[in-house]
């Protein structure tokens, strides 16, 4: 596997990044996870906006036109031979000297991992996740906007840790007034008495590309679509839950806090959104050739 730094091509175990750059020495720097579907980029000019809208949060100026990311991005694929695929494209601060001022590092960097994924276990799309909420808050949008994917998930890595310490995978996570805000990868929707329900994008979580996605989808099934405050009760008595990733893409949650969610099976609307998905997710994209 070859990996892309700054304008060329390297092997693996040479694909390496200065001890200086502030990316690794300070979490100082954004990225986008996307995915390859059939040899076609999902939503890339999606992930190419998002980007861009965090670079500008923190005031990173790339010096890449988005067709030139968007270049990178497929010239990565091309050269890994892949027709499906994971692909990690990072922004860093680059390289400085000690201390946090951005303002002695003189240029970004941009790398792009184009890889296979190692997908979550089947049976959880066909039997459901089992979650638990984390006592880990998600980060007040005051402190570091979630809507910003940067190199910072300390935060959501403490949930995971959390969340695998009591033997689940994923967790809910709140926001500082206890309301839902997303899971530490993935953000979170219900179905209740037909209506699609999820935390609106203030409630303090990443604008995920997937839940966009959902979004959609809901709208062409004519199932109604509600944006709000939404609590751990509401998500208790849900007929449905499931999360959407661009990793996980649309995966259904059966029991939450061991409250069993619906009939302790992924629900209907659940498998109609999900298997919606599937069609665009292998219909859509940008042509990597
Ligand atoms: N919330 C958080 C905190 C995320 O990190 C999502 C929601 C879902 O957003 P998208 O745009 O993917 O629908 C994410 C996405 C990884 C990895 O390498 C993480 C994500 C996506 C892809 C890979 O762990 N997070």
């Amino acid at each position: 596997m070859d990996v892309y730094i700054d304008g060329k091509f390297y092997p693996k175990a040479d694909a390496k990044v200065s001890v200086f750059d502030h990316g690794f020495l300070y979490g100082d720097g954004i990225f986008e996870g996307i995915r390859l579907y059939q040899g076609c980029v999902f939503r890339l000019e999606e992930h190419l906006e998002r980007l861009e809208m965090s670079a500008k949060a923190i005031c990173l100026q790339m010096p890449w036109t988005r067709q030139e990311i968007s270049d990178i991005v497929c010239e990565s694929c091309r050269r890994n031979n892949l027709t499906d695929g994971y692909i990690r494209l990072v922004v860093s601060r680059g390289v400085g000297d000690l201390g946090l001022s951005p303002k002695n590092c003189p240029k970004p960097s941009i790398i792009c991992i184009a890889d296979t994924i190692k997908l979550y276990p089947e049976e959880f799309y066909s039997t459901g996740m089992r979650i638990i909420t984390a006592a880990t808050r998600r980060i007040s949008p005051a402190a570091l906007p979630p809507a910003i994917k940067s190199l910072n998930y300390l935060n959501n890595i403490l949930a995971k840790i959390e969340a695998q310490q009591h033997g689940f995978h994923e967790c809910l996570m709140l926001n500082e007034q206890g309301y839902v805000a997303e899971c530490t990868g993935d953000n979170v929707f219900l179905i209740h008495k037909g209506k699609l329900i999820t935390p609106a994008p203030h409630s303090g979580a990443l604008v995920g590309i997937t839940r966009q996605v959902a979004l959609e989808i809901a709208a062409t099934l004519k199932i109604p679509v509600v944006e709000t405050n939404v609590t751990r009760y509401d998500v208790w008595n849900a007929d449905e839950v499931f999360l959407t990733g661009t990793a996980a893409e649309v995966i259904p949650v059966v029991e939450v806090d061991a409250r069993v969610i619906g009939t302790g099976k992924p629900g209907p609307l659940t498998a109609a959104i999900r298997a919606e998905f599937r069609k665009k997710s292998s219909h859509e994209g940008t042509m990597i050739r």
